[in-house]
């Protein structure tokens, strides 16, 4: 029955509601549908997954909002760019860290991270040297996603990528991405496909349509095919949110999305088929 939950906060002014709309953004929020009235307006942030949550007894942290992330540090170097007031991070007693920020006068946010698993994680490395990569790009809206390429080529290369690696491929419109990044796929000679494209709701009839399926297409192409796709297609409400993420405040996706491609890859190869088996541990001779 339940649709969905907000929590609403008021702006003091709209210097601050500028200030607000714009950390949300670079924190990587998804926006929801805007409204502008006489009465004022209101910018939505939707975030992946979401909870309400009752406390009553002994906890003595006190914040408005709870953000659980994965790279603390990350968002501590975020805060001082943005010139958000923010506290140290501290331990929490069950097993994570935090800090608390107040991008607004009285409003708390707290950051939190669980604390990693003392095991060894198997993680991709960022060396592309010797990997072949497909990069799919889309023409449409080429004003970005030309910037979204040169983020993408920029990456490869500077994580040791030869240029002849790189096979770029373009197609009329973000429609026609999967296809094409599934034939890449499909051929063999490439390690992981990239994919870039640019939606804006504006200006895109059935943008719900072509955005769901695009995703939708890609993520069937990389679980069938085996080979790792990363996404960078733009899905933004207009314009200037998507010359943020090509390369302007929100950094460039197209670069992102390398990255992550190189990443993939290396973790492929270390636990994919062909991966090398994990020397196991050499016995003690307990009899000596
Ligand atoms: C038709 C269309 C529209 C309206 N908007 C976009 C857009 O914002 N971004 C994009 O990449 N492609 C758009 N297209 C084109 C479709 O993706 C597709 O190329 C055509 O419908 C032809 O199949």
């Amino acid at each position: 029955m339940i649709k969905n939950i907000t929590t609403i906060r008021h702006a003091g002014s709209l210097k601050e509601f500028k200030a607000l709309s714009r950390l949300f953004d670079s924190l990587g929020f998804e926006r929801g549908t805007p409204w502008k009235t006489a009465r004022g307006q209101g910018a939505p942030f939707k975030a992946p997954v979401g909870q309400i949550e009752f406390v009553e007894g002994l906890e003595t942290i006190h914040s408005d909002i709870w953000v659980e992330v994965t790279d603390l540090d990350s968002l501590r170097d975020l805060m001082k760019k943005e010139k958000v007031k923010f506290s140290d991070v501290k331990p929490t007693e069950w097993d994570s860290r935090y800090f608390i920020a107040e991008p607004a006068k009285g409003l708390k946010v707290l950051f939190w991270q669980k604390n990693l698993p003392a095991a060894d994680a198997v993680e991709g490395d960022l060396n592309a040297k010797g990997m072949k990569f497909g990069v799919v790009v889309s023409r449409w809206n080429s004003f970005i996603t030309e910037r979204l390429l040169q983020g993408t080529v920029d990456a490869l290369r500077r994580n040791g990528c030869n240029e002849a690696d790189i096979t770029v491929v373009r197609v009329p419109g973000a429609f026609e991405i999967p296809s094409q990044a599934r034939t890449l796929a499909q051929s063999g000679r490439y390690d992981a496909v990239i994919t870039l494209g640019c939606l804006i709701r504006g200006e895109t009839t059935h943008y719900e349509h072509i955005s769901t399926e695009v995703t939708r297409g890609i993520g069937q192409s990389a679980q069938e095919t085996g080979v790792p796709h990363t996404y960078g297609v733009l899905t933004c409400e207009n314009l200037e949110q998507a010359l943020d993420r090509a390369g302007l405040k929100a950094g460039n996706k197209g670069f992102e999305a390398a990255i992550s491609a190189v990443e993939m890859v290396s973790l492929q190869r270390k636990t994919g088929a062909g991966a090398k088996k994990k020397k196991a541990p050499r016995k003690r001779n307990r009899t000596r």
